[in-house]
């Protein structure tokens, strides 16, 4: 064992007293169970190689008592017929919990998906303001009345909870990703089952932990660890199951449109991203490069809003080009339990492969490899690290602009007119975010009017706050999250219609 793995374990000890590894189970029905079928299976950090969390693999029997459990809260109404101040309480008091207990979880999360420490504290702190803001939602459900449709006549419109809602999320943000779907649906009145990445366990057995001390009835959330296949499919299939919520790849997306269709359920998705910033000649270039960079290397880039493609006027693209080839460098790559580090490791060896596999192409197809382009070694550390990567001459017929790499390469592709960078910017199957650099206010409307995205950032990338909805166009997903919207998402509409007075016959 090296010093890395030293303080790993040391670390873990101190979290966890006399284990090693986190050992996690199924929550069903308010308790911790192991698999019906016994099996387990491991995951190891991929900073360094060492195991950090052992946990029960689901199957068809963990997943029916899940949905049964959820069922069986929704139909007698523990937490549908709560007030919205009520569980407006409750989902603060999780809250109060995610925040006294930010450094633990913050701690998991880093092991598990490699991501920096304090870019982990940072999103467990955003994940607490998103369980108040969903908070402050429940008290805000309310219909319509129509006071208008005749003397005789009076109406409603009730909003009323889905019921029960799957929820699949994935490995690169774990703790945010869940809190951006089930505190919303908590305050709509839902219940849930929940199935974190194979990869990313831990918090989100952590935060069950926590929804239990925050005084959550037993069968409102249930969580079935292990994979897509079957657990995830069987989620989606399920007669009992009313909605599905999933954040993942774009193919997975489609797989569960298709398995849900047969029963149609409610489907939420939030999908990959292939997102463009036009950079104009009047942009302010030392910003843009700064954000840029952000953009591209945040979370290792394995980030459905990674700024994966910019589109800069071809007068200024080598200048700025060169801007951030300099701030590439200067960029902390490392350690992910060194505070000071901003990019950490890459999830698996696969996915490491597949990042590669599109640069190599790139460069064989003619593109120009500025800076980066293969793994790095991180002194110390036996896991799996990506040089920041500035890839130019790439144009948008090339793999490398189209589909998402999902890892720290960047691509610039340049262009001559407007016309040109919004066409350049809309040519592609996703439609997530996009971005635009100028300082003329009438470049960045017409840019904003004309991108097909759910988010645009004018001179910023990736801003966010809870008030925003989320969400993608075209290939990018289905419905959105956050903002008032998000609640929206979890919510029926119900009509009722209330004949006032016995004057009138209704027909003969
Ligand atoms: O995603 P999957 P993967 C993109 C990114 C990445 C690629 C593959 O480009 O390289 O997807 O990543 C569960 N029915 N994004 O393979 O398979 C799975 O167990 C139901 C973008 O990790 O989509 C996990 O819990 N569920 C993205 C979740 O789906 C299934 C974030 C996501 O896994 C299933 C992650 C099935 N048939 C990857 N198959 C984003 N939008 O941010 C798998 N799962």
């Amino acid at each position: 064992m090296n010093q890395h793995d030293l303080t790993l374990v040391g670390a873990i000890k101190r979290e966890t007293g006399s284990q090693d590894v986190f050992v996690a189970r199924h929550l069903i029905d308010g308790v911790w169970v192991d698999g019906a079928s016994g099996e387990t299976f491991t995951r190891h950090s991929p900073a360094c190689g060492t195991q950090t969390a052992i946990a029960a693999k689901g199957n068809e029997t963990d997943v029916e008592a899940a949905v049964q459990a959820a069922r069986l809260a929704f139909d007698d109404g523990r937490w549908s017929q709560k007030s919205g101040r009520e569980r407006a309480q409750l989902l603060s008091r999780v809250a109060d919990l995610i925040d006294r207990d930010r450094e633990r979880i913050a701690l998991y999360e880093t092991l598990e998906s490699g991501k920096p420490i304090s870019q982990a504290k940072a999103e467990i702190e955003g994940a607490a303001d998103l369980w108040r803001h969903a908070g402050a939602l429940a008290r805000m459900i309310h219909g319509d009345a129509h006071n208008a449709l005749g003397t005789d006549m009076l109406a409603m419109v009730l909003k009323e909870p889905v019921g029960v809602v799957s929820m699949i999320t994935p490995w690169n943000f774990p703790f945010l990703i869940v809190s951006q779907k089930l505190p919303y649906a908590l305050a709509a009145g839902c219940c849930a089952v929940v199935k974190p990445s194979e990869l990313t366990s831990v918090t989100t057995v952590i935060l069950g932990e926590l929804l239990q001390e925050a005084g959550l009835p037993a069968g409102v959330v249930n969580i079935v660890l292990g994979y897509g296949q079957p657990v995830g499919s069987l989620m989606t299939t399920h007669p009992g199951v009313d909605m599905v919520s999933f954040t993942g790849s774009t193919a997975t997306g489609k797989a569960i449109v298709a398995a849900s269709s047969q029963t149609l359920k409610k489907v939420s998705l939030e999908l990959g991203g292939k997102n463009p910033q036009a950079v104009f000649v009047d942009a302010d270039l030392d910003q843009a490069a700064d954000a840029i960079v952000f953009g591209i290397y945040f979370n290792a880039g394995e980030c459905c809003n990674s700024g994966s493609r910019i589109i800069v006027h071809h007068s200024v693209a080598e200048t700025l080009t060169a801007k951030i080839v300099a701030l590439s460098k200067r960029v902390p790559f490392g350690d992910p339990l060194d505070p000071a580090t901003k990019v950490g490791a890459i999830i698996s060896a696969e996915h490491q492969q597949k990042i590669d596999s599109y640069v190599v192409a790139a460069r064989a197809a003619g593109a120009t490899v500025e800076i980066g382009g293969s793994a790095i070694d991180i002194d110390g550390l036996e896991g799996r690290f990506y040089g920041p990567t500035v890839v130019s001459g790439v144009t948008p017929d090339m793999p490398i602009a189209r589909e998402e790499v999902f890892g720290p390469v960047l691509s610039v592709l340049t262009f001559d007119t407007l016309d040109e960078a919004i066409e350049i910017a809309n040519d592609s199957a996703y439609g997530l975010s996009a971005g635009v650099w100028s300082d003329n206010i009438h470049t960045c409307l017409e840019f904003v009017r004309r991108a097909e995205a759910g988010t645009v950032w004018t001179n910023t990338w990736m801003d966010g706050f809870a008030e925003l909805p989320f969400g993608g166009v075209k290939e990018s997903g289905l419905g959105c999250e956050l903002g008032r919207f998000g609640i929206e998402e979890y919510l029926e509409t119900k009509t009722v219609q209330m004949r006032i007075g016995k004057t009138r016959q209704m027909w003969v």
